[in-house]
């Protein structure tokens, strides 16, 4: 095994591959790349980060990433048995990618935190669209957490470490923070895993103070 992450340190999805490889005890050499200028080898067809390699054997996009390590590398521990909590697991991922990805890191983490930081005026009109598109996914992730088969007290899964990065990156938006407190399942398993080591220490400078 030699595994190496091509991956730009502020990146939501590089911090939840890092959160998989961290939680596992696996360490891989970070290869950094900007998907965003183009800097770096990258080897993503579409210029995106982040692309694991393992020996000879490439491959990116986040979702098969986190399969491939807990399969390749623990024994599948961080997949539930049942098949409902499986398929919970993964609507999940799928929500995180699909629905809450672009509103709540793009559209109100990027204006309200991030530009800032690089001298921009955050662009208001954006951020409340994004607020606006994250309530409903907040509802349906609150859901879930209720019904406890994933994003459940004290069991990690690949859902756990799917999500929370891009939480943690809302949750460092003040309308963002103030949003998830008003969904308690979801707020409580945020505070839990947000405590988890592995998130902790591979959250990126911008998202660590507020998580
Ligand atoms: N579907 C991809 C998404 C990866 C992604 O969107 N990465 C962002 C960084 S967090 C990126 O590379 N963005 C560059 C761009 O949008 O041009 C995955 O699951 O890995």
């Amino acid at each position: 095994m030699s595994l190496s992450l091509f991956a730009y340190p502020p990146s939501v999805y590089c911090q939840i591959v890092r959160m998989a490889l961290h939680h596992l005890g696996l360490t891989a050499q970070m290869i950094e790349v900007n998907p965003f200028t183009g800097i770096g080898d990258n080897p993503h067809p579409f210029g995106l980060v982040p692309t694991l390699r393992d020996d000879e054997f490439e491959l990116w996009e986040t979702c098969a990433i986190l399969r491939y390590l807990d399969a390749q590398y623990a024994g599948g521990r961080l997949s539930p048995a049942s098949p409902r909590a499986v398929a919970r697991m993964v609507q999940v991922q799928s929500i995180a990618d699909s629905q809450a990805y672009w509103p709540l890191v793009r559209m109100v983490f990027s204006q309200r935190v991030f530009a800032p930081q690089h001298g921009e005026a955050p662009d208001e009109t954006r951020i409340a669209d994004g607020m606006a598109r994250a309530a409903p996914v907040l509802a349906a992730l609150d859901d879930i957490a209720r019904e406890g088969l994933v994003l459940a007290p004290g069991h990690v899964s690949l859902a756990d470490i799917h999500l929370a990065p891009i939480l943690g990156f809302f949750n460092a938006a003040p309308e963002g923070a103030a949003a998830l407190n008003r969904y308690p399942a979801l707020h409580r398993w945020f505070v839990e895993i947000g405590a988890n080591p592995a998130y902790r220490d591979t959250c990126p400078p911008l998202t660590r103070a507020r998580s």
